[in-house]
């Protein structure tokens, strides 16, 4: 009885975590990254950004994926800090993740 009891906090616990954790991704084109040295720049302006935790930029694919916290910052101020960093970019998807 005892040890169903845990397992069923612990569940409780695991279906609540999601919820807490509001990571998200954002998938960025940035079509101005015109060489091999730009997307120093661009992860460098985003990983500025409150809220982000994580920043893959592909100069190959001229696009970012950038991992964040949706209570601490949004899309907007992600290609915001691309555009000011001399590289405009455009969401060009978004997913959530746990
Ligand atoms: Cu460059």
């Amino acid at each position: 009885m005892n040890t169903l009891k845990k397992l069923f906090v612990l569940l409780m616990l695991a279906a609540a975590l999601p919820a807490l954790a509001a990571n998200k991704t954002a998938m960025l084109a940035i079509p101005s990254m015109t060489c091999p040295v730009c997307p120093i720049t661009v992860k460098k302006a985003l990983d500025a950004v409150p809220g982000v935790s994580k920043v893959d930029v592909s100069y190959a694919k001229k696009e970012a994926i950038v991992t964040y916290d949706d209570a601490k910052t949004n899309v907007a101020a992600l290609t915001k800090a691309t555009t000011n960093a001399g590289f405009p970019s455009t969401v060009k998807g978004q997913e959530k993740k746990q």
